[in-house]
């Protein structure tokens, strides 16, 4: 058996017994699909992803790709090559495209429950099959002939890359120092050095298509400070004959370095210089407007639902190898007979501490892959266009909201618990012999990239409540307040809905505090630096509210499937999910209490340290 231990039950149970989505396929733009197609194409996928996909997870770990100064190349290993062609000729690279770029006219739900099958078993391959998705982009904001260009990127198979970091803007793009120079012909001269890009060389595809911020540069061009003076150039490794795709000239993009890193061994982290070799590096502007920043947010904005997706998959698969280990391991005696020398030895798992992890890591993976799916389901009505114009901007906003959870606290939580799941398996959890360690590695940087946690919790705090009014909000909080107040589930989930009212009333306390000391820094502006010491607290409890909400909406359904016949395989999976919502609610959701109190008491002490005293 490989390293990926999927959970296609689970997938399906949010996707047709949770959201209800097999009542949007089959019209519109989903016209093409129905509930059979998708549990066809999880099935399926799952297949790929355990065997060939998950196949090179560790050799590519081991033997990471090379990198030749010579010739500015990387060379990937054959292991993982032979798991990418398995992915390409399957064509899942269609599966987040629309209908007229050759998609599954599949929903969003469906693509990323999908998605999470890709990302579990060996996440370097996501990021290499970029191309198809960024192409989608360029044709959303491209000219005429760059949506040709867009085709070409998705027939040819090349790769593509969001090229935003440089050494001396990382968290703070708006000081980006890359130029862009115009030209006659009308192409630009991107000038500069960028660090940090994933796939940025690669040899699995014969091009690859840099998506640029840079600069823009020269006579009668105003440049101006800040993200706002950036802009999107389309940037080839190679130029190509635009009717054909056939590969000209060698553009002066090269990759200067590859890093070492911790984990995600087989994804390439390169710098990529432009125009200093001796060749120019030329640029297209996309759609031939200075809108950068904002268009580099279309891909940012999928990026960070792929990089929160990434981080629960490996938490899901952590938790399961944990699970599947703790089931067989036997060690100690049951603590009631523990004086009892000579009592049977027993498995872990009648070990209370070892049955608190595990329903904690249960609790997380199942959770956030909610939460994840239910902001899917919002971008499932921004894909389809139903409704009317008001509940689609909702829709759009709702997802906004939700994205820095889905990654901000996915990436947190997952490595938290991924920890736990390796003290499951004591000392063989520090061995390569198990695929724990190298998920630890793995999705370290999920809380990195992408935004980091504290960019997250800024973005969420000031960007998608307070700009939005708190409008998204209220209607989340709409929602749980009305599944607080209802009275499903046979009276059997009372006092949990008392204890998810409590934990929705502490969130809203915590929130009203920090607005509370942003409206106080119009007096004092120094005040807002105490919103800066809790916005990743408030994400983060946020996430805790939203996670026992779902479950508990879970265990609604799952009792009422329990009231009638399940299966025998059903059974304990309904069961677990009661178990795992009870247990969450009564031993995560009261920590919010202190955690208000927290930040009820926020004053600037921690400002006034001095750099020496720390
Ligand atoms: C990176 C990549 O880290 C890592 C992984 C790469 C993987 C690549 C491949 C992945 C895809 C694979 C696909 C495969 C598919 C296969 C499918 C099939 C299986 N939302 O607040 P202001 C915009 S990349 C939307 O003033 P500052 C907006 O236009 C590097 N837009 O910002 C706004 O204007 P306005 C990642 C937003 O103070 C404008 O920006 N690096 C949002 O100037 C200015 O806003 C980072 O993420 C938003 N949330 O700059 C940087 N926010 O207000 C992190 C802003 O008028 N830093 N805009 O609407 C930040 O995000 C900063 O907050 C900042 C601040 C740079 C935005
Ligand atoms: P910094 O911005 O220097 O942050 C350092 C610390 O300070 C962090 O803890 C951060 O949270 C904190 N901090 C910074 N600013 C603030 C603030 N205003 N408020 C509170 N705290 C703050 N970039 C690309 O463009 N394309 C890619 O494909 C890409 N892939 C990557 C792959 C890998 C493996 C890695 C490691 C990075 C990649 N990046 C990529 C870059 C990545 O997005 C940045 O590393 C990230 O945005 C953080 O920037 P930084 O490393 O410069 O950290």
């Amino acid at each position: 058996m490989g390293h990926y231990k999927s959970n296609v039950r689970d997938l399906e149970f949010n996707l047709f017994e949770v959201l209800g989505v097999q009542d949007r396929l089959g019209k519109g733009v989903l016209e093409e699909s129905d509930e059979e197609t998708a549990r066809g194409v999880l099935s399926e996928l799952n297949n790929l992803a355990v065997g060939p996909l998950a196949d090179s997870f560790a050799d590519a770990d081991r033997n990471p790709p090379v990198y030749d100064p010579k010739t500015f190349s990387a060379t990937l290993p054959e292991s993982f090559k032979k798991s990418y062609q398995a992915l390409w000729d399957g064509e899942w690279w269609r599966l987040g495209l629309p209908n007229h770029l050759g998609g599954f006219g599949l929903p969003p739900t469906v693509q990323w429950a999908a998605s999470e099958l890709i990302l579990g078993a060996n996440p370097p391959l996501f990021m290499y099959l970029a191309g198809p998705n960024f192409a989608m982009i360029v044709d959303k904001n491209g000219t005429d002939e760059q949506q040709r260009w867009a085709q070409l990127m998705i027939d040819r198979g090349w790769g593509a890359t969001m090229v935003l970091t440089e050494p001396d803007a990382g968290s703070d793009v708006g000081a980006g120092r890359t130029k862009a120079v115009k030209q006659e012909d009308g192409s630009w001269h991107i000038d500069g050095v960028k660090r940090f890009i994933t796939s940025a060389d690669q040899d699995l595809t014969e091009n690859i298509m840099h998506l640029v911020l840079a600069r823009p540069e020269g006579p009668g061009i105003e440049t101006r400070p800040g993200t706002k003076g950036l802009s999107l150039f389309l940037v080839p490794k190679f130029h190509f004959d635009t009717s054909t795709g056939e590969l000209g000239e060698r553009n002066g993009a090269f990759v200067t370095n590859v890093e070492h890193k911790m984990g995600i061994k087989a994804s390439t982290t390169c710098e990529l210089t432009f125009g200093q070799h001796g060749t120019p590096a030329k640029g297209w502007l996309l759609g031939e407007v200075h809108n950068g920043i904002a268009q580099m947010f279309q891909v940012i904005e999928y990026a960070r639902m792929m990089v929160g997706t990434k981080a629960i998959a490996t938490l899901s698969t952590g938790y399961l190898n944990a699970l599947e280990y703790a089931k067989e391991r036997v060690q100690g005696a049951d603590l009631p007979n523990m004086l009892n020398k000579t009592a049977p030895r027993v498995t872990i798992t009648h070990h209370p501490d070892v049955r608190r992890s595990l329903m904690l890591q249960k609790a997380y993976a199942e959770g956030l892959r909610a939460i994840y799916l239910y902001t899917a389901s919002f971008q499932d009505q921004v894909w389809t266009q139903e409704g009317d114009e008001a509940s689609i901007k909702l829709a759009e906003a709702v997802n906004d909201l939700l994205l820095p959870v889905v990654k901000g606290v996915g990436s947190e939580r997952a490595t938290e618990q991924l920890v736990q799941s390796l003290q499951t398996l004591g000392g063989s959890g520090f061995l390569q012999d198990y695929p724990i360690e190298q998920y630890i590695r793995d999705a370290k940087i999920d809380s990195l990239y992408e935004g980091t946690t504290a960019i997250q919790s800024l973005d969420f705090f000031f960007r998608k409540i307070v700009r939005d009014k708190g409008q998204a909000l209220a209607h989340v909080a709409g929602e749980i307040s009305a599944f607080i107040e209802a009275e499903a589930g046979n009276g059997r989930l009372k006092n949990e809905r008392a204890l998810l009212k409590q934990a929705l009333e502490d969130t809203q306390g915590m929130l009203g505090s920090m607005i509370g000391d942003l409206t106080a820094s119009q007096e004092d502006p120094r005040n807002i630096d105490k919103v800066g010491q809790h916005s990743v607290r408030l994400l983060m409890s946020v996430g805790d509210l939203l996670v026992g909400w779902q479950l508990l909406k879970q265990a609604e359904i799952a009792i009422a499937k329990l009231d009638g016949t399940p299966s025998a395989k059903d059974k304990p999976f309904y069961e677990g999910k009661i178990a795992v919502a009870s247990f969450f609610a009564k031993t995560v959701l009261p920590e919010l209490t202190s955690r208000r109190a927290i930040v009820e008491a926020a004053d600037n002490d921690l400002m006034d340290v001095s750099e020496a005293a720390f």
